[in-house]
């Protein structure tokens, strides 16, 4: 097997403990065995036998290399659009006139049912496109717009083909619980039998890597999430959740009590859960689109888990009702203007911390037997990955060893 060999670049390696920040190499080299990285370290230090394998020599130009990006919570796959109700609402409407209308997360859950999957495999394709463009190598997309099994099953499967037809990596998570369809108003536990009936089968055809809930006042309560988990537990499956985004309904140590992967949103987390989350080892996702684009004021607690030691992922919330965004690097500025990371934090929350909230352990890195996924980027330093509004120094993409 030929070895490829890539110098002229500062690499931020986002290995920690390292020395420097961002585990900053000034003057790198990374050597790349088919799919995986082999060695990475300073150029002065490759060995000379193993310069010698390398059949094939990228010069670099220069430019910044960070581990590809990771966007670790995404409703990707979805019909339609909620434009007009967002129209609506700058127009004087309430939440509650749309909700009656029929809008909402209803209409969402009714266009996605009437959309073929060659219709949904379009849209969200052009959306994962946008996501890939800024250095996305690895996205995971839920379920949760189908809301019944025929529905749930072709948002799985044009999330895994989404995978097929693009150079990214999709892990797919079940979230049955994400709402009450209308068919079962006022019967929720009976909503919640039907998704315990669900899942077994959604699993059983491989289209479920982790299943995820919605746990809210306005959505399910810890006792119908801890059904839910105690069935993903049941099938070998991982769990996270949507906890602590609008109230405290003490979501997190739910979570902690599954050793989910993660706990997302979090607004509300009190320290008793973020206590919880870290002696489970479960990652904090921090959405900052949702924040802004619902005009939250109550910033989730970064102090208690910096305290805690939790660690912190940024991700994008892709979905059309509370975070319609595409852009990851945009996620990156506003987890530091808005919830104050540092660019340091905000960038290991792309990259390792995003693949622990995945549960992946051979990416998020740069280091020898990670994949050899990684991004050249027009910057000097990572600093200014988080620091611009908007543009996109993306320049080439490497994924899987092979350059897009
Ligand atoms: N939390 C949210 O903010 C979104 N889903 C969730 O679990 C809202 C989804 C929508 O309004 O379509
Ligand atoms: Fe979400």
């Amino acid at each position: 097997m030929s070895l490829e060999l890539w110098t002229h670049c500062r690499a931020a390696t986002m290995v920690p403990g390292a020395g420097q920040a961002y585990g900053l190499l000034e003057d790198a080299a990374l050597v790349v065995d088919g799919e995986t990285l082999t060695w990475v370290g300073p150029r002065a230090d490759l060995p000379a036998d193993l310069l010698a394998r390398c059949t094939v020599q990228h010069d670099a130009g220069g430019v910044l290399i960070t581990p590809g990006m990771i966007d670790c919570h995404t409703h990707l796959v979805y019909g339609g659009d909620r434009a007009h109700e967002f129209e609506l609402r700058l127009n004087g409407a309430s939440y509650e006139d749309i909700a009656r209308a029929g809008g909402g997360i209803a209409s969402t859950v009714k266009a996605t049912r009437a959309a073929s999957a060659a219709e949904l495999q379009a849209s969200s394709s052009r959306r994962l496109q946008q996501l890939v463009g800024e250095g996305v190598t690895t996205i995971e997309i839920k379920s949760g717009y189908g809301l019944a099994l025929e529905h749930e099953r072709k948002c799985l499967q044009v999330a895994r083909a989404l995978g097929q037809s693009l150079a990214v990596d999709v892990r797919t998570t079940f979230l049955g619980a994400h709402a009450v369809p209308a068919e079962f108003a006022g019967r929720m536990d009976d909503y919640v039998d039907a998704v315990l009936q669900m899942l077994p089968v959604l699993h059983a055809e491989g289209l479920v890597d982790a299943v995820d809930g919605f746990c809210e006042r306005i959505a399910f309560s810890p006792v119908q999430i801890e059904r839910v988990f105690a069935a993903a537990k049941g099938l070998g499956l991982p769990v996270k959740l949507h906890a602590e985004q609008l109230s405290d309904s003490g979501g997190a140590q739910l979570a902690a009590r599954f050793e989910a992967l993660s706990c997302d949103h979090l607004e509300w987390l009190s320290a008793e859960g973020a206590q919880a989350m870290a002696a489970a080892g479960s990652v904090a996702v921090l959405l900052p689109g949702a924040f802004y684009f619902l005009r939250e004021t109550k910033l989730p607690p970064i102090a208690l888990l910096r305290a805690h030691g939790v660690p912190m992922a940024i991700s994008t919330d892709s979905n059309p009702g509370s975070s319609p965004c595409t852009s990851l690097l945009l996620m990156l500025n506003m987890a530091c203007t808005l919830f104050r990371l540092t660019p340091e934090e905000a960038l290991a929350g792309v990259t390792r911390h995003a693949a622990s909230a995945l549960g992946l352990r051979d990416r998020g890195v740069l280091a020898a037997g990670k994949r050899a996924d990684f991004v050249l980027w027009n910057v000097h330093h990572p600093a200014e990955l988080a620091y611009a509004l908007g543009g996109n120094p993306r320049l080439k993409t490497i994924f899987k060893g092979q350059v897009l």
